[in-house]
């Protein structure tokens, strides 16, 4: 609270200066979420989690980084939501891993539950934010938010599409010895396994790989990147991705509160476009101040297409689960 003196009465108003990120979860994800964020001085950050001390350790550790590196953004950790009121952006990472005995369906209903009520909790305190979704199953846990919040779909966004294309894109620029700057990748549909690449969209300073590669070779690097999950939880054991999933994840925040109209693969609630209604997939968006400003649309190839509304069904499937 701040005192404004404006003639003789005394104002008081709450000076809110910098953006308001919070990040629930304060795992490998979301603490690497809160890293990023704070280093590039978004704005301030906190964290919440269910085990107690963790979000508070972590964002006191970090927050003892900012004299080295040079930031100024306040970090809280929390057990509850008060703190996370009138965020600006909600990233949530709350979720279990899949643990061994666990099936894919036991994940589903698990994280569902804990997403559905994390979301409840977030749009009582934060009307306006804009919720970016991590955990997964990725696109049905954005579904499931979006359902939950009430919230226009435009500010309800789900991050897989920048990490695929960023793993795309190291594949690509270690296969050609260039740097990964002059990578573009393409990437459509949900998270994972059914992933669609588009090769001839996918560029190296402007020339389509499929210029520059051969089928097989693209077809191998397209097979890497849709395990690129598994490949790294093979070599962790324990424990998933998260130094890029956190700088995706982060690459959306900054789109959003700079506003700079930014096209990024996101997971993006459909209605009509690609052929598909009702639906939350991976498609390229415009990220703005507003959340998806517009969703771009390009004409696809017949088994593009194909390939999109295979992915496509994967997701309604897992939707139709949660019944939503
Ligand atoms: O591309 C993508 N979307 C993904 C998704 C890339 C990487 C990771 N992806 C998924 O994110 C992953 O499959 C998980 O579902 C989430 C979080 O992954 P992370 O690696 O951060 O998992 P952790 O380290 O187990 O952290 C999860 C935290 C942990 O600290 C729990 O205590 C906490 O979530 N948790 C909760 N916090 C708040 N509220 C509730 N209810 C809750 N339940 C668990």
């Amino acid at each position: 609270m701040a005192a404004l003196q404006v003639g003789k009465a005394e104002i008081l108003t709450e000076l809110r200066t910098r953006p308001k990120i919070s990040v629930i979860g304060a795992g490998n994800v979301g603490a690497s979420v809160a890293q990023y964020t704070v280093e590039k001085e978004l704005g301030d950050v906190v964290l919440v989690d269910v085990v107690e001390g963790i979000p508070q350790g972590k964002a006191l550790d970090l927050a003892q980084a900012g004299p080295v590196h040079g930031y100024d953004s306040s970090l809280t950790g929390s057990n509850g939501y008060d703190e996370t009121a009138d965020s600006d952006i909600v990233v949530i990472t709350a979720g279990l891993a899949r643990k061994p005995g666990m099936t894919r369906d036991d994940l589903l209903f698990k994280n569902a539950e804990i997403v559905g009520s994390v979301v409840e909790q977030v749009v009582k305190r934060s009307r306006n934010a804009i919720l970016i979704l991590v955990t997964n199953p990725l696109d049905a846990m954005v579904q499931l938010a979006w359902k939950k919040s009430g919230f226009p779909p435009e500010r309800v966004i789900g991050m897989a599409g920048v990490l695929d294309s960023a793993r795309f894109r190291t594949f690509i620029a270690r296969e050609l010895d260039v740097s990964v700057e002059n990578v573009t990748a393409f990437v459509l549909g949900g998270h994972g396994d059914s992933m669609v690449p588009l090769p001839r969209y996918s560029t190296v300073a402007g020339i389509p790989i499929t210029d520059l590669l051969p089928a097989d070779k693209i077809q191998s690097l397209v097979t890497r990147t849709a395990n690129g999950g598994a490949e790294i939880v093979a070599f962790l054991k324990s424990g998933s991705a998260y130094y890029a999933p956190a700088a995706s994840a982060v690459e959306m925040v900054e789109a959003i509160l700079k506003d700079k109209k930014k096209i990024l693969p996101c997971a993006a609630y459909l209605s009509g476009q690609y052929g598909t209604k009702g639906l939350y997939v991976g498609v390229p968006v415009k990220l703005g101040r507003r959340g998806v400003e517009q969703i771009i649309e390009i004409k696809l190839q017949k088994d593009e297409q194909a390939a999109f509304d295979k992915s496509a069904a994967a997701v309604r499937e897992l939707v139709d689960k949660l019944k939503l």
